[in-house]
């Protein structure tokens, strides 16, 4: 659910606090919207919760959650109850294992690990997972990741239910219309979470800070560029042209197709495409001028040698260079110049850490 490099605002690595993406005023949507494997329960306020109501009913029932797997669900809270989500884990790898738990939710949301009895008896002695809880405020506004160490043979069930992170919340979360909000949420427990680069960090210690200023002063200025080739084609047959790397001292075999977009011309150059981004490590290199579709695919048929009433097959290709970006990490916010801007931002996440997510 988190995929670097999206913004992920603010998911700090050592207070586990994170301001989370957009802030949701007024009608409450989790937003991006939550793509997974449905729950299986309508937000339909029945008691008994006979979908995955775990062991708060006889008999038990639990819904299933895979490392990593996304969960989209609902819950409720609504005159003195609550919906609470039970899924079973699977069984851990040779551990002791670091997992993480991700919640976002519209209404404010908790999610935790219990730890269950034994195979036979999952619900006998159920307890708390020692770790922390993910905890999610209305609409997503904020989360807090959770995480938690667990054993390797034993069974723990993940518990997601409306609830501030300490105490349960039991009220004021009916089942809504659809109109202003569905109670959702989204919720995943992963293996191995990553850390995920900070861009402000320009040094890459993991904290935005002095050293972050110096750097971009070190690349202040125009966003570097290096000189590309870019192949200008017109031609009446349909037509594509390309650069072939050949052997050394620029005979055959050709040894590849240089890095770069083919240029493609033709119906009378109606749809003419240029052919840009060649950037050219050094070595020999040939044009290939030769029938072929705008998909770059070559082209066997169709354009037979002319009476020249109609059509000459004639083709014009150039060659010039061009200005190709390179990599400009300490231009923040993309304007291809790093200036005062860029240092603003740095300023603005002063001291913020790395991110971390799970896979
Ligand atoms: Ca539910
Ligand atoms: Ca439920
Ligand atoms: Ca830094
Ligand atoms: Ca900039």
């Amino acid at each position: 659910m988190t995929t670097p490099p999206s913004p992920l605002p603010g998911l700090l690595i050592a207070a586990v606090m994170v301001t989370s993406g957009p802030s949701l005023a007024g009608d409450c949507f989790l937003d991006p919207p939550c793509t997974g494997t449905p729950e299986g329960e309508p937000c339909d306020e029945v008691s008994p919760d006979t979908t995955n109501g775990g062991c708060l009913v006889t008999p038990s029932v639990f819904g299933t959650l895979e490392f990593g797997e996304v969960i989209c669900g609902t819950n409720w809270a609504n005159g003195g109850m609550r919906d609470t989500d039970w899924y079973l884990l699977p069984e851990s790898p040779t551990g002791p294992l670091w997992v993480l738990v991700e919640l976002r939710a519209e209404a404010p949301s908790m999610a935790f690990l219990l730890t269950l009895g034994d195979d036979g008896a999952l619900c006998t002695g159920f307890a708390p997972t020692a770790g922390t809880p993910a905890v999610s405020g209305a609409c997503a506004e904020t989360t807090e990741l959770g995480n938690y160490v667990l054993e390797h043979g034993v069974n723990y069930a993940l518990i997601v239910t409306t609830g501030d992170g300490q105490t349960g919340i039991f009220d004021g979360f009916p089942c809504p219309d659809g109109a202003a909000t569905t109670n959702a949420y989204e919720a995943q427990v992963c293996l191995a979470p990553i850390t995920i680069p900070n861009p402000y960090d320009l040094n890459g210690n993991c904290t935005v800070d002095f050293g972050d200023i110096l750097v971009a002063l070190a690349h202040w200025g125009a966003c570097p560029t290096t000189e590309g080739v870019t192949i200008e084609l017109r031609a009446e047959a349909d037509t594509v042209a390309f650069l072939a790397r050949m052997s050394a001292g620029g005979v055959c075999p050709v040894t590849g197709l240089a890095d770069g977009v083919f240029a493609y011309s033709g119906d009378c150059d109606s749809d003419h495409i240029l052919g840009t981004g060649y950037v050219l490590p050094p070595g020999d290199y040939a044009v290939v001028v030769g029938t072929g579709t705008a998909a770059g695919g070559g082209l066997l048929d169709g354009f037979p040698c002319p009476d020249g009433s109609t059509t000459n097959n004639a083709y014009e290709v150039s060659l010039f260079t061009t200005p190709v970006p390179l990599p400009c990490p300490w231009d923040l916010n993309d304007n291809n110049d790093v200036d005062f801007a860029d240092i603003l931002l740095i300023i603005a996440n002063w001291q913020s850490e790395c991110w971390i997510g799970c896979p």
